[in-house]
């Protein structure tokens, strides 16, 4: 009977564990999507404004260009720690398997954004002059889409 009992709550322990270590009822897998996916949208919310400044759409602005730059390059170092092991079917990840598949050239890609990333920034630092930014921009933009052709689901 004590031994049935034991086994019994050992198992409500264990079937309970991701929930009790992240404290709030999702597991560890849905945390770390819902990390990296947090920082992806705090990078379009910078990146959405410079790209309208780009394209004309609004007015160019030297230095919230550059205050924007700045955060997508600190942003850019960010999401990839989210992306762990056993977390290609979480629901509402738009991650392919193919990341887990092809790690390498992911990481070569994250690393590419940082590095693109932080070259946008430095030429847009000071409040530059639109001509200025914009071949460093259009790499970060290459960037952007090669790795969301190749990872990202529906892109
Ligand atoms: C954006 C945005 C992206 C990138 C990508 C560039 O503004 O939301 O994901 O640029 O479209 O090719």
């Amino acid at each position: 009977m004590l031994r049935k009992t034991a086994l019994l709550a050992a198992g409500a322990l264990l079937a309970a564990g991701p929930a009790l270590a992240s404290g709030d009822g999702a597991s560890d897998a849905e945390k770390a999507v819902e990390y990296r996916e947090a920082v992806f949208t705090a990078m379009g919310h910078n990146f959405g404004p410079m790209v309208a400044m780009m394209k004309g759409e609004i007015a160019w602005d030297g230095d919230a260009f550059a205050k924007r730059a700045e955060r997508v390059a600190a942003l850019a170092g960010m999401p990839w720690e989210g992306f762990v092991e056993g977390t290609a079917d979480i629901k509402g990840s738009e991650a392919k398997a193919a990341i887990w598949d092809n790690r390498t050239d992911f990481d070569k890609l994250s690393q590419q954004l940082q590095e693109r990333t932080a070259a946008l920034a430095e030429a847009a630092a000071g409040g530059a002059e639109r001509g200025a930014v914009g071949k460093a921009f259009k790499r970060v933009g290459e960037t952007c889409k090669s790795c969301h052709d190749d990872f990202k689901q529906d892109d």
